[in-house]
């Protein structure tokens, strides 16, 4: 059986042009500083954040811990969203690597307030730690692949740089948010001061995030990163398939977005599934279902369609470029049926 695999976009296999571009890329030590191609995608990266310089990261985990750990001193206050994927799905990292305490803002549909966020920074005295890092995700993950729009962060920013803090984006997706909003990804991450953007995502690259940002900041993260175990050698021909994603993978995540609307327009008002269509804004659908999600999920497999229980009556979906259209209409008829045959 063929299966549908809506598990994650990190599922996408690199396309035949970064595979060619694998095999002709000239690399050397990337630790020495020799690699030339890490440098253009590092150069290109940044350019495209509109920042002053970029480093590449093996994942994205470790790129938002390390900018963590280069903003910050242990025991410094890091505020980030409830369901941050730093606080959900980065295994204590932030704690455990970067010592800091994290503290949590709410956000609505993945937005932030940028009063309440304005409310939780505290200054630094005999009892408090000081708030030095807030974070924000783009897209935003768990909320639903939700966009922050460029006004929210810029008066989210505002409220962090007032405090005297610095603003860091988790932009995992960055370019789907871009994509959604018609935007620029610069225009996006203007007024934060560190962004990292996932390439081994709706991007399709086999590895990697680069972390951008000021250039004495990524000086840091870049001994931060040798630090946690992530000096790379010849990695010129990883960060290839990078400089193929970002020249040529951006403006298709466009199709991700419309077949994940598709899929959650069919799957609206079926019996036994909940699900907000408002929050379908890029390449995610979360269904809320009747029956415990490891169930549906279950037999979803055993019908030949692939997608992750994220939560206890919470299920996932998500679209990229190895699933077509036809394959998410027919994922769609497959879950609306099984989900209304399944007991809660
Ligand atoms: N997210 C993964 C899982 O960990 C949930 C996924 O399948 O969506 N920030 C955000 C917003 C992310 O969604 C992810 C990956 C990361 C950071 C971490 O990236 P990697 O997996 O490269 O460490």
């Amino acid at each position: 059986m063929d299966m549908i695999d809506l598990r994650s976009d990190t599922v996408t296999t690199p396309t035949d042009a970064m595979r060619a571009s694998m095999a002709v890329s000239e690399v050397g030590d990337d630790v020495l500083g020799d690699d030339p191609t890490v440098a253009r995608l590092e150069a290109l990266g940044a350019a495209m954040a509109g920042k002053q310089a970029g480093l590449f990261m093996p994942s994205g985990t470790m790129s938002n811990t390390v900018a963590i750990r280069s903003w910050t001193q242990p025991g410094d206050e890091v505020l980030m969203d409830w369901d941050a994927h730093s606080t959900r799905f980065e295994v204590g990292a932030p704690a455990a690597l970067a010592g800091v305490m994290v503290r949590h803002y709410r956000s609505r549909a993945g937005v932030p307030d940028p009063v309440e966020v304005a409310s939780c920074l505290q200054r630094e005295n005999l009892h408090a730690p000081g708030t030095t890092l807030a974070l924000l995700e783009n897209t935003h993950n768990v909320a639903g692949g939700t966009v922050v729009p460029a006004a929210v962060i810029e008066a989210v920013a505002t409220a962090v740089h007032d405090h005297g803090a610095r603003l860091h984006m988790d932009g995992a997706r960055l370019f789907n948010a871009a994509v959604a909003l018609g935007a620029q990804a610069a225009e996006l991450c203007a007024h934060v001061d560190s962004v990292t953007f996932c390439l081994s995502k709706g991007l399709s690259c086999p590895v990697g995030s680069v972390l951008c940002g000021p250039s004495d900041f990524i000086e840091r993260a870049r001994r931060f990163r040798k630090q946690m175990g992530g000096g790379l050698r010849q990695v010129g021909v990883l960060a290839a398939c990078g400089i193929v994603a970002l020249e040529g993978m951006v403006r298709r995540l466009a199709e991700d977005h419309a077949n994940a609307r598709l899929m959650a327009e069919r799957l609206c008002g079926v019996a036994g599934i909940g699900l907000d269509l408002e929050t379908v804004q890029t390449n995610m659908v979360y269904l809320t279902c009747a029956a415990p999600a490891q169930r549906l999920v279950d037999a979803l497999r055993a019908e030949g369609v692939l997608c992750l229980a994220l939560g206890s009556r919470r299920v996932r979906l998500v679209t990229h470029r190895c699933v077509s259209a036809d394959q998410c209409r027919q994922a769609g008829a497959t879950i609306a049926r099984i989900a209304a045959g399944l007991p809660a």
